[in-house]
């Protein structure tokens, strides 16, 4: 099948934006609700099974504290907690505190160059991607895909293929001609059940997670002074020092 189309997760594949980003965003905003939560890095890398900030603090709530005293309905007090959280984030982000991983922004620039079509699947908030996008790839650059599938866009989070749906469909473009990227186990599994063929580059939390599926395991798509090492090798024989378009292309050609 002929190569049109790349599809991004945001959160670890774009950016290692969950430990000193999401996280320390959420824990200013417990703080300023006055709060005495505090999720550090071992409590955030469990947390992060549960998909979405709302849902992760909902769950965070039932069952890790449920003696916690909810003012008015659970569901006003997370939504008001998780918009504290993504403002602190936006900000988070247009201060630049949150670079994009190595080889991102280089492949990127190489497929718009290709003619390649460019989509994002993610879990987070519109806003959270547009600023992430807007300060590391400069203000044109949201227009470069053509869908920003993201959040409660869809009725079912990530490890469900709603996402990745939604996104093909709204591109009318088939899962045979995409290609995903991917960091997580939660990520891989909804990409796949959407039939995606799918390269995953492992994030701190995500390294020991299940990547059974994936056509190829990286720990970055790498940069020429800074080769990526292959974990799995998948659909790829020999040495590879750089994922890029031709990479991608014969990911797909098998
Ligand atoms: C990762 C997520 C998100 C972020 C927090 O998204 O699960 O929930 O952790 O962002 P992905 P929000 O890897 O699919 O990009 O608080 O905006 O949900
Ligand atoms: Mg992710």
């Amino acid at each position: 099948m002929v190569l049109t189309t790349l599809i991004f997760d945001v959160d670890g594949t774009l950016a290692d934006t969950e430990r000193d980003g999401h996280r320390v965003a959420f824990n200013q905003a417990f703080a300023e609700a006055g709060l005495d939560w505090n999720w550090d890095s071992d409590l955030y890398r469990r947390l992060l099974a549960v998909s979405g900030g709302k849902e992760r603090i909902r769950y965070y709530l039932e069952h890790v504290r449920p003696d916690q005293s909810v003012v008015d309905n659970p569901a006003g007090f997370v939504a008001r907690l998780h918009a504290a959280k993504t403002r602190i984030y936006t900000d988070m982000l247009a201060r630049g505190v949150i670079p994009l991983r190595p080889g991102v922004r280089r492949l990127l620039t190489e497929a718009r160059r290709s003619g390649l079509r460019l989509a994002i699947a993610t879990t987070t908030t519109p806003d959270n991607v547009t600023a992430l996008l807007e300060h590391s790839l400069g203000p044109q650059s949201p227009g470069w895909f053509e869908v920003i599938a993201a959040g409660d866009v869809v009725a079912h989070k990530k490890p469900a293929p709603d996402i990745y749906f939604y996104a093909m469909q709204r591109m009318g473009v088939s899962a045979h001609e995409c290609l995903a990227f991917e960091d997580s186990g939660n990520g891989l599994r909804s990409s796949c059940a959407a039939g995606l063929a799918t390269v995953v580059t492992v994030s701190d939390y995500t390294r020991d997670h299940d990547f059974d599926g994936a056509v190829l395991v990286l720990d970055s798509l790498g940069e020429p002074d800074q080769p990526c090492t292959t974990i799995h090798p998948g659909r790829i024989s020999g040495r590879l020092p750089l994922f890029n378009v031709d990479v991608a292309r014969s990911l797909l050609s098998h």
